[in-house]
């Protein structure tokens, strides 16, 4: 009995090590230490140095991209682990797999440098160490160093080039014969489809092996549908000095579509003659037929398709771009549920988590590489451009998603014909040997390039090397108003089509900020509100739907993003984002699904907003209206405030807007539709604070409020519990509000925005500081008698000259001789608390007196003490 069992357990076993362990993968994330800075004798034993320890991803850029400190650290970083290598076979070749470091990588195993530096730091590369590795403890040391480089792109671009190992690092053991790990792109299978209908599909695979001169070994090919279920398989007899090439064609393929994604398998092995595996790799394969027609749009095996989605970063709050693998993947699944069929991967290749998933949920997808705005010129930075071309294009190449590869973005950024005729020459040269080589690399997708420059200008410089053309258009952002946006577009698409009429036309990007804290029932361009985003949107929309020869648009961005120089209503991040940096939604991402999903969908857009207050319609009115966004996909909506119904709306372009009187307290909303038979329905649960329209009211006392100086939007602090401050208003007898002055704008050619951006020092609630009034004379609250606490919040920002003001309270002398940039510094913020008492039925005035130059407020707080 217990030999049989024995006998069986060595039978599983010796079965297991023949299914799994063919090659042995695994990450080595864990147990590395980790030392920001240059060390000059890295293997010298007589160095001290503080190592801290760190698990990979990691990225040194976490903290110090969002501080009030210019600049972040760029320059070495290095990492070591002691580690047994694993013993699986004999003669076994062992390599590490970076998946991303950024972005020169030097790799030393016991001291010694393994083969050269890998240039670039988003395209993915392997090493073989096994000539460098010994028995028992192994010294493996990376040095990762993210300077300033003038032969790397990006030289220049709107987002963080954070220095890390921030992918995980596999360490992959193999047979001594097997497929090549070590190459350019850090793949040895490429798959095409040759012949691919509704009958039959044709499957052409090359592989590349390295295996010893003597002896005879097959390359089998074996073909599993998605339940695993072996279709087809094919052997051929593979030479040592050339790449192993297998056809063959099956029946009736599942096709792989946005709609149904169906993914086969294939499954590549090394065998001798009497079947013992050597080596095998898995590769996905989706069947499908594509092109794009500049007049038509795209067609996916024959269907027309509209090309709907987003751009994606690689950018999450505080991880800098050293993401989980579950953080990718939450990403890819929350577009899912957007709706999109189509991703653009910018801009620069991605974890390998968000090719699996393009595929897995069929989206049709760009992946490119990082030349954006400039070029590195000279003859080193071309051929690193070319380098991480190949890299991309090799690594990805059997990704069914992937139907163009990205030469570049915006990269007449830096006007090419103003920097000098040798750059110039250099810029035109390298755009036309990538756009050769993404067609000599892969002759089944579409070469394709992103610019914003007029579409003449590209043309003057004949730059149109690709098959397809990206424009990336911020109008109603930051050129041009939110009405001309359909105007607009049709012009621009007009005016490419008529210089290049075959080149399809991809709107590339399109967006503009949203800073979740922000809200409003005025929205205006560059407000950065939820709410003019969602117009934005949807203006947007309209027009790509409306149109053939657009045949693909991206909105710029999925996420928030963290970009170091930029000084938005939240500095240091680009808040284009559907979702914010932590994934909040935000109103236009349920806008997308009520446009994009096919199955039911109904949302309350503003549900994200639950702590809400305004002004009481009319003295004692009890309620205070306000307008609430509903997005869906039936034919009508109802809405019911508190169990009460306010009617049924037809939905306008998936949106209905209700007019919805708030009481004080909890407000439940409700929303039902129907759609495909199916009911569906959302809540919102608000809590409303009423705020009296008369300050002396009896039925509902004044008791607090906090005011935004200077701006229509609401405000909500969300580090302080989501703390709202409401809009500004003109002081009106029995209310509150400013008494003379002016709005503060950025007037410049393209823009005429409320506010400043510039990143308040000293503060989080940077949208309060950056809109103000100016020169105004006093501040008033009709209020009744009490004790009362005054906060003032102001702040010199970008302003001219010498600025000295008094301020009174109710006639008293509170802040004499106040030269914030003077007493605080520039662009700081400062807050300071009054107690005031109110005696009479006058209420209270603020006096702002300029003694030099001009009076300001930010903000404004009072609240009833006693
Ligand atoms: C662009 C760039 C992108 C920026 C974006 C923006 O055109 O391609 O990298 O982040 O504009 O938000 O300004
Ligand atoms: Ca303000």
């Amino acid at each position: 009995m217990i030999k049989k069992n024995l006998l069986l357990l060595f039978l599983s076993v010796v079965f297991f090590a023949n299914a799994q362990n063919v090659r042995h993968v695994e990450t080595i994330n864990d147990g590395w230490r980790f030392y920001k800075g240059e060390i000059e004798k890295p293997f010298s034993n007589n160095i001290t140095l503080q190592w801290e320890k760190v698990t990979l991803p990691h990225s040194w850029n976490t903290q110090d991209i969002l501080d009030d400190e210019d600049g972040y650290y760029r320059g070495e970083g290095w990492y070591k682990k002691t580690m047994k290598i694993p013993q699986v076979y004999e003669n076994q070749q062992v390599f590490l797999l970076f998946e991303g470091a950024n972005q020169v990588t030097s790799l030393f195993v016991n001291g010694k440098a393994v083969s050269e530096d890998h240039i670039g730091g988003y395209t993915s590369f392997a090493r073989n160490i096994t000539a460098a590795i010994k028995q028992g403890d192994n010294e493996i040391t990376i040095k990762v160093d993210n300077a300033h480089n003038d032969e790397i792109v990006p030289q220049s671009a709107d987002f963080s080039f954070y220095g890390g190992i921030y992918r995980d690092i596999q360490l992959i053991i193999t047979k001594s014969i097997h497929f090549e790990v070590a190459n350019l792109g850090a793949n040895a299978v490429f798959i095409t489809t040759p012949e691919v209908n509704e009958k039959s599909a044709t499957i052409s695979v090359k592989s590349k092996l390295v295996r010893p001169k003597k002896g005879t070994f097959y390359v089998k090919q074996s073909l599993f549908d998605a339940k695993n279920n072996l279709v087809s398989e094919l052997e051929a007899k593979s030479k040592f000095w050339k790449d192993n090439f297998i056809e063959f064609t099956i029946d009736k393929p599942n096709l792989w579509s946005p709609e149904s994604p169906y993914l086969y398998k294939l499954v590549s092995e090394i065998v001798d003659k009497k079947g013992t595996i050597y080596d095998r790799v898995e590769n996905p394969l989706g069947f499908r037929w594509f092109r794009f027609d500049a007049k038509k749009g795209f067609f996916i095996n024959g269907k027309s398709t509209k090309l709907i989605g987003t751009n994606r970063h690689q950018d999450f709050y505080r991880k800098a771009n050293a993401l989980s693998d579950e953080i990718h993947r939450n990403d890819m699944k929350l577009l899912k549920e957007m709706g999109i069929n189509f991703l653009r991967i910018a801009h620069y290749p991605q974890d390998p988590a968000i090719l699996e998933m393009c595929n897995k949920y069929g989206f049709i997808t760009t992946v490119e590489i990082p030349f954006v705005n400039k070029a590195a010129a000279n003859e080193n930075g071309k051929q690193n451009s070319l380098q991480m071309l190949k890299e991309m294009i090799r690594f990805n190449y059997n990704h069914p998603a992937i139907v163009a590869w990205n030469l570049g973005n915006e990269t007449t950024m830096k006007a090419p014909d103003k920097l000098g005729e040798d750059y110039k020459n250099h810029f035109i040269a390298t755009h036309k040997v990538l756009a050769e080589t993404i067609k000599e690399e892969d002759k089944t997708r579409y070469s394709y390039s992103v610019f914003f420059r007029e579409p003449a200008y590209q043309d003057k410089l004949g730059i149109r090397y690709t098959d397809l053309v990206g424009y990336n258009k911020y109008y109603g952002w930051y050129i041009e108003e939110l009405e001309d946006v359909d105007k607009n577009l049709r012009s621009l698409v007009k005016r490419t089509l008529a210089l290049n009429p075959d080149k399809p036309f991809i709107l590339s990007e399109y967006g503009g900020g949203a800073d979740p804290r922000i809200r409003s029932y005025q929205p205006t361009r560059f407000d950065f509100s939820v709410d003019y985003q969602f117009l934005l949107h949807k203006a947007y929309m309209k027009t790509i739907l409306e149109m053939p020869e657009i045949v693909g648009a991206n909105v710029w961005n999925y996420a928030d993003f963290q970009v170091e120089h930029r000084k938005d209503a939240v500095p240091h991040i680009n808040n284009k984002g559907l979702v914010s940096a932590s994934r909040e939604k935000k109103d236009a991402y349920y806008l997308y699904q009520a446009l994009l999903k096919k199955t039911p969908f109904l949302a309350i857009a503003s549900k994200g907003w639950n702590k809400r207050a305004g002004i009481e319609d009319a003295e004692n009115a009890d309620v205070a209206t306000q307008p609430i966004n509903v997005v869906g996909n039936g034919n009508e909506v109802e809405l019911f405030i508190n169990g009460k119904t306010l009617g049924k709306q037809k939905f306008d372009f998936a949106t209905a807007t209700f007019n919805v009187p708030f009481q004080q307290g909890q407000n439940l909303i409700e929303v039902v539709s129907e759609k495909d038979g199916k009911v569906l329905k959302d809540f919102a649960n608000i809590q409303f604070t009423l705020q009296p329209k008369n300050l002396k009211s009896k039925i509902n006392p004044f008791q607090e409020i906090a005011i935004n100086v200077g701006s229509y939007s609401y405000f909500i602090e969300t580090h302080n519990v989501d703390y709202l401050w409401m809009p500004d208003q003109p002081y009106s007898k029995g209310s509150y509000g400013y008494v003379g002055g002016d709005v503060l704008r950025t007037k410049t050619r393209r823009r005429n925005n409320i506010g400043v951006d510039v990143s308040v020092k000293g503060t989080e609630n940077d949208p309060i500081f950056q809109t103000q009034i100016i020169g105004l004379k006093a501040y008033k609250f009709d209020v009744p008698k009490g004790t009362y606490e005054l906060s003032l919040s102001m702040a010199e920002l970008k302003s001219k000259g010498e600025n000295m003001m008094d301020i009174l309270g109710n006639g008293k002398k509170i802040w004499e001789n106040l030269n914030l940039k003077k007493q605080y510094g520039k662009d700081r913020g400062v807050t300071k608390r009054f107690l005031i008492s109110v005696d009479d039925e006058n209420g209270i005035t603020v006096d702002f007196k300029a003694i030099k130059g001009k009076t300001r407020l930010s903000g404004i707080k009072l609240r009833k003490v006693n």
